[in-house]
Protein backbone atom coordinates (compact mmCIF):
# COMPACT_ATOMS: atom_id res chain seq x y z
CA UNK A 1 0.00 0.00 0.00
CA UNK A 2 1.21 3.63 -0.64
CA UNK A 3 0.36 6.23 1.37
CA UNK A 4 1.18 9.90 0.70
CA UNK A 5 0.32 12.82 3.18
CA UNK A 6 0.33 16.27 1.50
CA UNK A 7 1.35 18.29 4.93
CA UNK A 8 2.56 21.95 5.86
CA UNK A 9 4.73 22.64 8.59
CA UNK A 10 2.79 24.10 12.08
CA UNK A 11 -0.35 23.43 10.22
CA UNK A 12 -3.32 20.47 11.09
CA UNK A 13 -1.34 17.94 8.67
CA UNK A 14 0.43 17.01 11.61
CA UNK A 15 -2.19 15.15 13.42
CA UNK A 16 -2.14 12.26 10.16
CA UNK A 17 1.99 12.60 10.46
CA UNK A 18 2.10 11.90 13.83
CA UNK A 19 -0.63 8.85 13.83
CA UNK A 20 1.23 7.44 10.42
CA UNK A 21 4.09 7.24 13.25
CA UNK A 22 1.90 6.16 15.43
CA UNK A 23 1.08 3.01 13.84
CA UNK A 24 4.54 2.16 12.20
CA UNK A 25 3.52 3.20 8.64
CA UNK A 26 5.58 3.47 5.91
CA UNK A 27 4.42 6.55 3.86
CA UNK A 28 6.27 9.05 2.24
CA UNK A 29 5.25 13.61 2.56
CA UNK A 30 4.24 15.92 -0.33
CA UNK A 31 5.25 19.00 1.12
CA UNK A 32 2.84 21.23 0.42
CA UNK A 33 4.17 25.38 1.68
CA UNK A 34 0.75 27.33 2.09
CA UNK A 35 2.60 30.83 2.75
CA UNK A 36 3.36 30.19 -1.24
CA UNK A 37 0.34 29.42 -2.12
CA UNK A 38 0.79 26.11 -3.13
CA UNK A 39 -2.62 24.39 -1.92
CA UNK A 40 -4.34 26.69 -4.57
CA UNK A 41 -1.71 25.38 -7.41
CA UNK A 42 -3.70 23.36 -10.32
CA UNK A 43 -1.85 20.00 -9.43
CA UNK A 44 -2.90 20.14 -5.72
CA UNK A 45 -6.43 21.39 -6.39
CA UNK A 46 -6.78 18.20 -8.55
CA UNK A 47 -5.74 15.86 -5.47
CA UNK A 48 -7.77 18.03 -3.07
CA UNK A 49 -10.59 20.72 -4.74
CA UNK A 50 -10.69 22.40 -1.41
CA UNK A 51 -7.49 23.56 -1.39
CA UNK A 52 -6.42 22.54 2.22
CA UNK A 53 -3.72 19.73 4.05
CA UNK A 54 -3.95 17.61 4.94
CA UNK A 55 -4.91 14.87 2.00
CA UNK A 56 -3.96 11.19 2.19
CA UNK A 57 -3.44 9.29 -1.13
CA UNK A 58 -3.75 6.22 -0.32
CA UNK A 59 -2.65 3.63 -3.29
CA UNK A 60 -4.21 7.47 -5.93
CA UNK A 61 -7.10 7.70 -4.01
CA UNK A 62 -7.47 10.80 -1.88
CA UNK A 63 -8.91 11.43 1.29
CA UNK A 64 -9.10 14.94 2.57
CA UNK A 65 -10.72 16.42 5.82
CA UNK A 66 -8.63 15.15 9.04
CA UNK A 67 -10.96 13.41 10.95
CA UNK A 68 -11.65 11.25 8.11
CA UNK A 69 -8.09 10.59 8.03
CA UNK A 70 -7.34 10.14 11.48
CA UNK A 71 -10.22 7.27 11.59
CA UNK A 72 -8.72 5.61 8.53
CA UNK A 73 -5.60 5.45 9.60
CA UNK A 74 -7.11 4.07 13.15
CA UNK A 75 -9.58 1.83 11.25
CA UNK A 76 -6.71 0.21 9.15
CA UNK A 77 -4.10 -0.20 12.04
CA UNK A 78 -6.67 -1.53 14.06
CA UNK A 79 -3.53 -3.11 16.41
CA UNK A 80 -2.57 0.41 17.51
CA UNK A 81 -6.29 0.85 19.50
CA UNK A 82 -5.75 4.72 17.87
CA UNK A 83 -9.93 4.35 18.92
CA UNK A 84 -11.43 2.17 21.25
CA UNK A 85 -13.40 -1.17 19.73
CA UNK A 86 -15.95 -0.42 22.19
CA UNK A 87 -19.18 1.49 20.07
CA UNK A 88 -19.56 3.89 22.75
CA UNK A 89 -16.39 4.67 23.90
CA UNK A 90 -15.23 5.11 20.51
CA UNK A 91 -18.11 7.44 19.60
CA UNK A 92 -16.90 9.51 22.53
CA UNK A 93 -13.51 9.59 20.94
CA UNK A 94 -15.07 10.91 17.68
CA UNK A 95 -17.27 13.55 19.75
CA UNK A 96 -14.03 15.14 20.80
CA UNK A 97 -12.39 14.99 18.02
CA UNK A 98 -15.23 16.43 16.07
CA UNK A 99 -15.21 19.25 18.42
CA UNK A 100 -11.44 19.74 17.60
CA UNK A 101 -12.66 20.10 13.61
CA UNK A 102 -15.74 22.15 13.97
CA UNK A 103 -15.08 24.09 16.93
CA UNK A 104 -11.88 24.51 17.98
CA UNK A 105 -10.27 24.82 14.01
CA UNK A 106 -12.20 27.46 13.30
CA UNK A 107 -11.37 29.87 16.24
CA UNK A 108 -7.77 29.42 15.02
CA UNK A 109 -8.10 29.86 11.59
CA UNK A 110 -10.19 32.99 12.83
CA UNK A 111 -6.91 34.25 14.43
CA UNK A 112 -4.33 33.11 11.30
CA UNK A 113 -6.85 34.38 8.67
CA UNK A 114 -9.28 37.38 10.22
CA UNK A 115 -10.06 38.68 6.88
CA UNK A 116 -11.58 35.81 5.95
CA UNK A 117 -13.89 36.80 8.93
CA UNK A 118 -14.51 40.40 8.21
CA UNK A 119 -13.84 42.49 5.18
CA UNK A 120 -14.25 45.52 6.82
CA UNK A 121 -11.41 48.13 7.49
CA UNK A 122 -9.75 48.01 10.36
CA UNK A 123 -11.94 44.95 11.70
CA UNK A 124 -8.76 42.38 11.62
CA UNK A 125 -7.81 43.08 15.19
CA UNK A 126 -11.36 43.10 16.79
CA UNK A 127 -12.18 39.70 15.11
CA UNK A 128 -8.81 38.01 16.23
CA UNK A 129 -9.36 39.10 20.17
CA UNK A 130 -13.24 37.78 19.74
CA UNK A 131 -11.60 34.14 18.35
CA UNK A 132 -9.25 34.40 20.82
CA UNK A 133 -11.67 34.87 23.82
CA UNK A 134 -13.88 32.26 22.11
CA UNK A 135 -10.78 30.15 21.84
CA UNK A 136 -9.76 30.23 25.89
CA UNK A 137 -13.30 29.23 26.66
CA UNK A 138 -12.55 26.44 24.53
CA UNK A 139 -9.98 25.40 26.31
CA UNK A 140 -11.22 25.53 29.75
CA UNK A 141 -13.34 22.69 28.51
CA UNK A 142 -10.66 20.62 28.07
CA UNK A 143 -8.87 22.10 30.97
CA UNK A 144 -11.11 20.09 32.46
CA UNK A 145 -11.47 17.22 30.85
CA UNK A 146 -8.07 15.84 30.90
CA UNK A 147 -7.27 17.07 34.56
CA UNK A 148 -6.03 14.17 37.10
CA UNK A 149 -5.53 12.01 33.79
CA UNK A 150 -2.44 11.23 31.43
CA UNK A 151 -4.94 11.02 28.05
CA UNK A 152 -8.45 12.62 27.29
CA UNK A 153 -9.64 8.58 27.06
CA UNK A 154 -8.78 5.67 29.20
CA UNK A 155 -5.73 5.15 26.46
CA UNK A 156 -3.59 7.16 24.08
CA UNK A 157 -6.40 8.07 20.99
CA UNK A 158 -6.48 10.42 18.16
CA UNK A 159 -8.17 12.45 20.48
CA UNK A 160 -4.92 13.25 22.12
CA UNK A 161 -2.68 14.24 18.99
CA UNK A 162 -5.65 16.16 17.93
CA UNK A 163 -5.95 18.03 20.77
CA UNK A 164 -2.09 18.35 20.48
CA UNK A 165 -2.10 20.68 17.64
CA UNK A 166 -4.98 22.35 18.61
CA UNK A 167 -3.51 23.45 21.86
CA UNK A 168 -0.26 24.04 20.17
CA UNK A 169 -1.50 25.68 17.21
CA UNK A 170 -4.02 28.20 19.93
CA UNK A 171 -0.42 28.84 21.89
CA UNK A 172 0.79 30.63 18.96
CA UNK A 173 -1.69 33.44 19.15
CA UNK A 174 -1.81 36.42 21.51
CA UNK A 175 -4.28 34.82 24.03
CA UNK A 176 -2.40 33.23 27.07
CA UNK A 177 -2.55 29.22 27.11
CA UNK A 178 -0.27 28.56 29.98
CA UNK A 179 -2.97 29.50 32.13
CA UNK A 180 -4.60 26.01 31.30
CA UNK A 181 -1.96 23.70 33.31
CA UNK A 182 -3.58 20.55 32.33
CA UNK A 183 -3.26 20.94 28.89
CA UNK A 184 0.01 22.22 29.31
CA UNK A 185 1.24 19.04 30.73
CA UNK A 186 -0.09 17.01 27.96
CA UNK A 187 1.35 19.10 25.45
CA UNK A 188 4.85 18.13 27.08
CA UNK A 189 3.63 14.28 27.35
CA UNK A 190 2.71 14.76 23.72
CA UNK A 191 6.03 15.66 23.22
CA UNK A 192 7.89 12.52 24.73
CA UNK A 193 6.18 10.17 22.19
CA UNK A 194 8.31 8.62 19.26
CA UNK A 195 5.97 9.84 16.85
CA UNK A 196 6.07 13.40 17.81
CA UNK A 197 9.67 13.67 18.28
CA UNK A 198 9.78 12.42 14.83
CA UNK A 199 7.37 15.07 13.66
CA UNK A 200 9.11 17.66 15.42
CA UNK A 201 12.56 16.99 13.76
CA UNK A 202 10.60 16.67 10.34
CA UNK A 203 8.65 20.01 10.59
CA UNK A 204 12.03 21.94 11.78
CA UNK A 205 13.83 20.50 8.60
CA UNK A 206 11.14 21.81 6.36
CA UNK A 207 10.79 25.10 7.72
CA UNK A 208 14.59 25.56 7.33
CA UNK A 209 14.26 24.48 4.16
CA UNK A 210 11.35 26.65 3.10
CA UNK A 211 13.71 29.75 4.50
CA UNK A 212 16.74 28.63 2.67
CA UNK A 213 14.63 28.12 -0.81
N1 LIG B 1 -11.92 20.80 7.26
C1 LIG B 1 -10.54 20.60 6.94
C2 LIG B 1 -9.80 21.90 7.25
C3 LIG B 1 -8.35 21.78 6.88
C4 LIG B 1 -7.69 23.15 6.94
O1 LIG B 1 -8.33 24.21 7.11
N2 LIG B 1 -6.38 23.13 6.79
C5 LIG B 1 -5.62 24.35 6.78
C6 LIG B 1 -4.30 24.17 7.48
S1 LIG B 1 -4.52 23.95 9.24
C7 LIG B 1 -5.36 24.77 5.35
O2 LIG B 1 -5.09 23.94 4.50
N3 LIG B 1 -5.48 26.06 5.09
C8 LIG B 1 -5.24 26.64 3.81
C9 LIG B 1 -6.24 27.70 3.52
O3 LIG B 1 -7.33 27.69 4.11
O4 LIG B 1 -5.94 28.56 2.69
C10 LIG B 1 -9.96 19.44 7.73
O5 LIG B 1 -10.38 19.24 8.87
O6 LIG B 1 -9.09 18.72 7.20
Amino acid sequence: MKLTLAYCPIACSMVPYILLNEVNATFETQVINLGKGEHMSKAYLQINPKGKVPTLIVDGLALSENLAIQVWIAQQFPAFNLLPSNPMNAAQVLSFMSWCSSAIHPKLTQQARPERYCDLPDSAERVKALGSDALLDLFEIAEHQIKDREWFFDDFSCADAYFYWCFKRGSMFKGDTSIFKNCVRHMHQMEQRPSVQKLLAFEKEVLHSFETH
